[in-house]
């Protein structure tokens, strides 16, 4: 296995319309991030990866792109991110941006050309093609809602968009097309950024032959997207061409791709990717919106087949992000456990093997809010998916009632860093979405000055991580797959042993371990002495208990 700087660092990923507002606009900006990072410094995190910064219409918040060498104006200027680019790397960290080139926003330069006329210079640089009698192309439907394929009046063809009808798909079987991707990544790793994180990767090469899905395969349509022929050769050419030639880190947002494909993409010698999100872990039990009940047994499942791949893979670790509801309302229990569950959480995904990924807020241990109307939402998925979800025959009230589990917008509700106006926010009382009205009591003040808080446990679990190679590099082995409530694995290789004890329940129970005779207890989230033997351990609800040897 060898080593490198991102296997062995924490990220933390920053939504920024959703972060910290300098100039009380109601909108997070990139200067907020900057008189921030002081703050990520002292939790301990080494690489932050920025959600989209360009110029933008956003209908999708910033992942439907106009310009891709432009700041969004809202977020600032050229020079606001030049100066946080440097204020990060004064500080010892990183900056990982987001390039998001399956698609670009269709008042992009490009789509009003491609769709000026049929013979423009620019027309092969989307996805164009004839109706299909009256109907579109082919079945493929968009993410959020209706078909993928929407018809120009103007030229009389269809344009493919696997997303919302502003995000036009690009053509990756033009090479033109594929240079601009290399000069636009070229314009930001000169700036001195230190990698990708590639969006929906696996969607760039499409299955020529445009063929209807089947009536199965319209139930996951991303599981045909992200398998098209040339995914790994387009992959292996933005290798050669781009980023071989930078020390960075590549993460590919993994969406819909098989394991193998995925395990292809991220294996080093294949010289593709470094680093792939997968959906298994953040998405369990969801179908769409609904959200039914998971089990621990499966989750474990899927750790278990995360770290143990091959000496050439390394996979990343994350609860949270800007697309998923947050993790302490989904995994933990955020009304009567939500402070020792959410350590509890801390401690998993800072245990396991593979690059933590933390999402703002979550060290705070931020909750969903709870949405009373579907009006309420910002989220264009969710209007956009309305009229299919009362097809399925749910009542708006059955919806709402799902997408209080399952929407994208638990996350994006605002930083909570104080209990003043919008939680901290803005200075002025001003918001482009929320602040979830749990601010008064969850926000990084109490948490700073608690020692007992989320906030710090996470302080001492990164820098207890970063000082362990073995809790970094060590194997992973699952001690008890079989167990409903408990979750217990070792991890090991060179010097040092441990072994993690986490009771993902709300009950009171007596564990029989007969294998602790050497290890002693070197950090847990008990406030009360935790009471163990050799041979069996008293657990309380949500108790999360690190042994080392
Ligand atoms: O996400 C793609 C993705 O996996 C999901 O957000 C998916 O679109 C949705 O959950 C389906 O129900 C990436 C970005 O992370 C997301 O924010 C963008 O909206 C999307 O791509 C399009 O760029
Ligand atoms: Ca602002």
């Amino acid at each position: 296995m060898t080593r490198n700087w991102w296997k062995e660092q924490v990220i933390y990923q920053i939504y920024p319309r959703s972060f910290y507002d300098s100039n009380g606009d109601g909108i997070g900006d990139l200067n907020g991030i900057t008189l921030k990072l002081d703050y990520l410094k002292f939790l301990g995190i080494d690489i932050i990866w920025l959600s989209p910064h360009f110029d933008s219409p956003n209908d999708d918040n910033g992942y439907d792109i106009r310009n891709y060498k432009m700041v969004m104006k809202e977020f600032g200027t050229m020079e606001d991110f030049d100066n946080l680019l440097s204020a990060i790397h004064k500080r010892n960290m990183k900056l990982v941006i987001d390039l998001v080139v399956n698609h670009t926003s269709d008042e992009h330069d490009w789509f009003l050309q491609s769709k000026s006329s049929l013979s423009n210079n620019f027309r092969d640089y989307y996805i164009w093609k004839k109706e299909n009698g009256n109907i579109p192309p082919n079945n493929y439907t968009s993410f959020f809602g209706g078909s993928a394929w929407e018809k120009d009046e103007n030229t009389n063809e269809y344009y493919l968009h696997y997303f919302s009808k502003k995000q036009p798909d690009l053509n990756w079987e033009n090479v033109d097309v594929r240079n601009e991707v290399y000069n636009i990544m070229k314009f930001w790793l000169d700036k001195g950024i230190d990698g990708f994180r590639m969006d929906v990767i696996p969607f760039i090469s499409k299955h020529q032959d445009f063929n209807d899905l089947s009536s199965s395969e319209l139930k996951n349509p991303e599981k045909i997207y992200a398998s098209g022929p040339r995914l790994h050769e387009f992959l292996k050419e933005m290798n050669i061409k781009v980023l071989s030639n930078y020390d960075v880190v590549s993460i590919g947002e993994a969406f819909g791709i098989t394991h193998n494909s995925m395990l292809k993409m991220t294996d080093e010698r294949e010289k593709e990717l470094n680093l792939a999100f997968i959906f298994d872990i953040i998405r369990i039990g969801r179908k769409n919106w609904i959200q039914n009940n998971w089990n621990l047994q499966d989750l474990k499942k899927m750790f278990d087949f995360q770290s143990n791949t091959t000496d050439f893979n390394w996979p990343t670790v994350f609860l949270n992000n800007h697309d998923n509801p947050r993790s302490v309302s989904k995994f933990g229990n955020d009304i009567k456990y939500r402070i020792k569950s959410a350590k509890l959480l801390a401690m998993l995904i800072l245990t396991q093997k593979g690059t933590p990924i933390l999402y703002q807020g979550e060290e705070i241990g931020m909750t969903n809010h709870k949405f009373d109307s579907i009006n309420q939402f910002d989220d264009l998925e969710v209007l956009g998916n309305l009229s299919k979800a009362l097809k399925s025959g749910l009542s708006r009230k059955d919806y709402l009632y799902n997408l209080n589990m399952s929407s994208r917008d638990h996350s994006r509700t605002t930083m909570q860093w104080n209990d003043k106006i919008q939680g901290g926010f803005s200075f002025e009382n001003k918001n482009w979405f929320l602040a979830n009205p749990n601010f008064k009591t969850i926000n990084v003040e109490n948490d700073k000055k608690n020692p007992n808080s989320i906030l710090n446990f996470y302080k001492k679990l990164i820098s207890f991580r970063k000082a362990s190679k073995d809790l970094v590099y060590g194997d992973y082995q699952d001690l008890d797959p079989k167990h409903k409530k408990v979750f217990i694995y070792k991890r090991d290789k060179l010097n040092n042993s441990y072994v993690i004890i986490l009771n993902m329940s709300d009950s009171a129970l007596t564990y029989n371990f007969n294998n602790l005779t050497e290890y002693s207890l070197k950090i847990s989230n008990r406030e009360s002495k935790v009471n163990y033997c050799p041979k069996k351990i008293k657990l309380l609800p949500w108790d999360a208990l690190l042994f080392k040897k």
